[in-house]
């Protein structure tokens, strides 16, 4: 039945509620509004910033009557839900994605200009939400864009960090610099909403007394508040909009009174700034953990947080709590949010008097693990004194899990003592740790990797003791996807409306079901179409070439093959493989005749990626790049056929430029070591080709692309680890295994690109355990980069193949990743806001 008015006359709400501004008369009214009040400005005294952010209000105005009516919606409908509980969201800018999900772009375009503003310009003002490191932090914005685009009731969890990852200097000698970036620094950001009176207190630290019931009394220690900012996150042409809830750290009391009123002012400060600090700060380090406790109280902080949340919120359903799973699933987006499953345990046990065994199967129905690299070096361990110190409630529980569990296990394999030890959940050592994948994988309803290869990778290595327990069916694969929302038809505006022209479908259609772009196969035989697609990547390259004018003076010459390498940098990546390479091809271009060099295409080589402040060998490659890139483009000899550009300060917007421009993109990592990768996917979305190893997600992109489409090269995973122990006790040095590249790494020692020493510890990583098999790869390598260079005079055929790629990507889309979340492992069904 209708429901009742809840307060004061009806007539007089519904005439005063507003609605989505969808003219552009509606649009320049509501931006003229915002300037004169909100900013309490004039046209006479409008910059581009303040336009942008009157514009930017605007919008605003419309995300929140759809994110209002959707969880209004999601609230009364009382479906199940799933959270997606992740460290990290590397967002980048909201602006023009609103503006293209909402529809809305043409009418704030023509609106802008109106008022004599030109829309790139105010695009160009929004600082990028950077709260994530790389491929994992992505990874988790795109899955929101997704589940917001199909209708899908998913909120995210995560922190509201006042500095994102840091912002990346280059200095004249080569060296990264890193300078803090306070994102919120500008004032208000208008793409959140503070939720002032949604908060929770969280405790850290003092003392948990068993009680002979089972439950504990948990006490004394320090309590901090968790304040909720709710993030807008609009899907694409729905009015479905979903919330990404952050979390913001602050003392619970403004002062410690006590100190305060005793006068103890240094005291009073120093508590309540380091309940502020829980949130100051994004830990920069990617694949890597390092054992600090302020990361390890972000980590509860927010788990606790999240968790009480999702908790009262289902309480205000009325429903039993035999019942959770069946209105909750919690997606753990790598360990980071491991102590959910403790911290669950103990809400269900200590609070809501549930008997242990009951609880255990709520938390193993409601959590999911997506597990997202197997290297050793970024599996969580954290010291049980340091978990008794500062969660010692949680430690307790730990234990007992363990007990339990390693019971379960001795029943099943009697005596096998190795077995036990391998499968703890603690590993002894001095001090002994918590190992949280273990943790994780016991906890948890299923268990996923995220490409094929991994989640090969992750039942045979890992977790193949807790295969051979709990069966094969709880361990799966999704294989990851990006959102062509934003990787194609935001960062690549003509490609979009070439397809949708070519395709006779309107890109609401399309964008929201990528399989349509096998439309485009047939267009690849057409020399009209082939000579728009080719037209496009020009004037992204120039685009490109524009950018890098404006922002470093440098002149990049456009009639070059554009190839691309941009990605956290790190020795398993091997963008040192990459400049090796350009170097290789550099001294063959110096030793060829003038008639040699005429043949040889031009190439320019983009590099980007920040490494990890403390990583010194990933540093020194960046330092390898530049300064060989100085005396590369300086070379006159060669200069007009190969140029390298290391570009500062990677983003999610500079990411935006570079990615439609380019031929070719390098994946490169040593077999087995990608994970995934996810950028491969976005230069395919945009008719570049790769080259890489057999690794990760390249494997399913050539088989859906075509192995022809793809360069592919190196040695395959299970040589890999043969390979290393032949390395480590039956070395053979560089010169006899692999000449060119000895010659390589001679001249860099020999002082080409400056001071040779400086690069000797990078070099020796090489010479001694080559790890990471480069000079096992490097012959393969050139010769993929030649095939490529021989595909590339072949223009026609390469122009085909660049459609052939795009049409073949569907299945990369994050709407079909996030749809099987949803379907295999979640069980939550679309809940359309109509
Ligand atoms: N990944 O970005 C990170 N950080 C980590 O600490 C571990 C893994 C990446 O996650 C991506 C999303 O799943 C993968 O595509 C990528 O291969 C992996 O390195």
């Amino acid at each position: 039945g209708k429901e009742k008015w809840p307060r004061g006359d009806e007539k007089v709400w519904k005439e005063g509620s507003r609605s989505v501004n969808t003219d552009v008369s509606s649009v320049t009214k509501s931006i003229v509004n915002h300037v004169q009040t909100s900013l309490a400005r004039q046209a006479y005294n409008l910059d581009n910033l303040g336009a942008y952010q009157a514009a930017a209000l605007s919008v605003r105005d419309d995300l929140i009557l759809n994110w209002n009516e959707t969880q209004m919606h999601y609230t009364r409908k009382a479906p199940k839900r799933a959270y997606y509980l992740s460290l990290e969201f590397l967002m980048g800018r909201t602006f023009d994605n609103a503006l293209l999900n909402l529809g809305l772009k043409d009418q704030y375009r023509e609106g802008v200009t109106k008022l004599g503003f030109n829309m790139e310009d105010l695009l160009e003002q929004e600082r990028d939400a950077a709260l994530g490191n790389g491929g994992l932090g992505r990874l988790a914005a795109c899955y929101l864009d997704s589940s917001a685009s199909q209708e899908l009731p998913v909120w995210g969890y995560g922190l509201r960090y006042q500095y994102g990852i840091f912002q990346q200097l280059i200095s004249p000698e080569g060296q990264q610099l890193e300078q803090p970036d306070p994102w919120l620094a500008g004032g208000e950001n208008p793409w959140e909403l503070p939720r002032l009176d949604v908060s929770y207190e969280v405790r850290f630290y003092g003392t948990a007394e068993r009680l002979p019931d089972g439950r504990a009394l948990w006490q004394g220690g320090q309590e901090v508040l968790a304040v909720a900012y709710d993030v807008m996150v609009p899907g694409c042409y729905t009015k479905n909009t979903n919330n990404l809830r952050l979390w913001e750290s602050k003392p619970k009391r403004g002062f410690d009174l006590n100190s305060f009123n005793a006068g103890d002012y240094e005291h009073a400060v120093e508590s309540s700034n380091s309940a502020a600090a829980i949130t100051s700060v994004l830990y920069p380090n990617d694949h890597t953990t390092f054992g600090k406790e302020l990361r390890l109280k972000q980590q509860y902080f927010w788990t606790a947080a999240s968790l009480a949340d999702i908790v009262r919120r289902f309480k205000n359903i009325g429903k039993p709590f035999s019942e959770f799973p069946d209105y909750v699933a919690i997606q753990l987006n790598d360990t980071h949010p491991t102590l959910a499953i403790p911290e669950l345990m103990r809400i269900l046990i200590d609070e809501e008097e549930i008997p242990w065994g009951k609880a255990w199967d709520i938390v193993t129905n409601t959590v999911f693990y997506t597990n997202h690299t197997v290297l050793p070096e970024a599996l969580e361990k954290w010291p049980v004194p340091l978990m008794e110190h500062l969660l010692p409630r949680h430690m307790q529980i730990i234990y007992d899990i363990n007990l339990f569990f390693l019971q379960a296990v001795e029943k099943k394999f009697p005596g096998d003592r190795d077995r036990l030890a391998r499968m703890s959940l603690i590993e002894e050592g001095f001090p002994k740790q918590v190992r949280m994948a273990h943790l994780a994988c016991i906890g948890s309803r299923k268990v996923n990797g995220v490409a094929e290869l991994h989640s090969d990778l992750v039942r045979t290595t890992i977790l193949k003791d807790f295969v051979e327990f709990e069966g094969q069916s709880k361990f799966s694969n999704v294989t990851n996807g990006i959102t062509p929302r934003r990787w194609l038809d935001q960062c690549n505006p003509e490609l979009s409306a070439l397809i949708s022209k070519t395709l006779k479908v309107d890109k609401s259609v399309w964008l929201k079901d990528l399989d349509r772009l096998k439309g485009l196969l047939p267009y690849a035989e057409d020399a009209e179409f082939r000579k728009e697609w080719a037209a496009i990547k020009q004037r992204n390259k120039e685009r490109l070439a524009h950018h890098v004018e404006t922002t470093l003076g440098l002149t990049v010459n456009t009639n070059a093959m554009f190839d691309v390498q941009i990605k956290r940098l790190h020795e398993y990546k091997r963008q040192t493989l990459n400049i090796l390479g350009v170097i290789h091809r550099y001294l063959t271009l110096k030793q060829m005749s003038d008639a040699e060099r005429k043949k040889v295409n031009p190439r320019v080589v983009f590099f980007a990626g920040k490494a990890a402040p403390g990583y010194y060998i990933a540093k020194l490659t960046i330092r390898l790049i530049v300064n060989a890139a100085r005396i590369i483009n300086a070379d006159p000899d060669t200069r007009n056929l190969l140029t390298v550009y290391f570009l500062p300060d990677y983003s999610v917007s500079l990411a935006e430029v570079l990615i439609p421009s380019s031929d070719i993109s390098q994946h490169i990592s040593t077999a087995g070591t990608e994970a995934s990768g996810t950028s491969n996917m976005k230069f395919c979305l945009n008719g570049g080709l790769l080259v890489g190893t057999v690794d990760g997600a390249n494997i399913e992109i050539a088989e859906a692309v075509g192995e022809n489409n793809v360069f592919f090269f190196g040695h395959l995973t299970p040589a890999v680890e043969d390979l290393r122990y032949q390395h480590m006790y039956h070395p053979v040095p560089v010169e006899e295994k692999c000449p060119a590249l000895a010659k390589v790494l001679d001249k860099i020692s020999g002082g080409m690109f400056g001071d040779g020493g400086v690069y000797e510890p990078l070099l020796n990583t090489i010479r001694q355990n080559d790890y990471y098999l480069i000079t096992e790869d490097f012959d393969s390598y050139i010769g993929a980069l030649e095939m490529v260079d021989q595909a590339y005079l072949d223009k026609e055929e390469w122009i085909k193949k660049s459609i052939r790629t795009t049409a073949n990507m569907g299945k990369f889309s994050s709407d079909r990743a996030i749809l099987e979340y949803a379907e295999s492992f979640w069980s939550i069904e679309p809940v359309k806001v109509t």
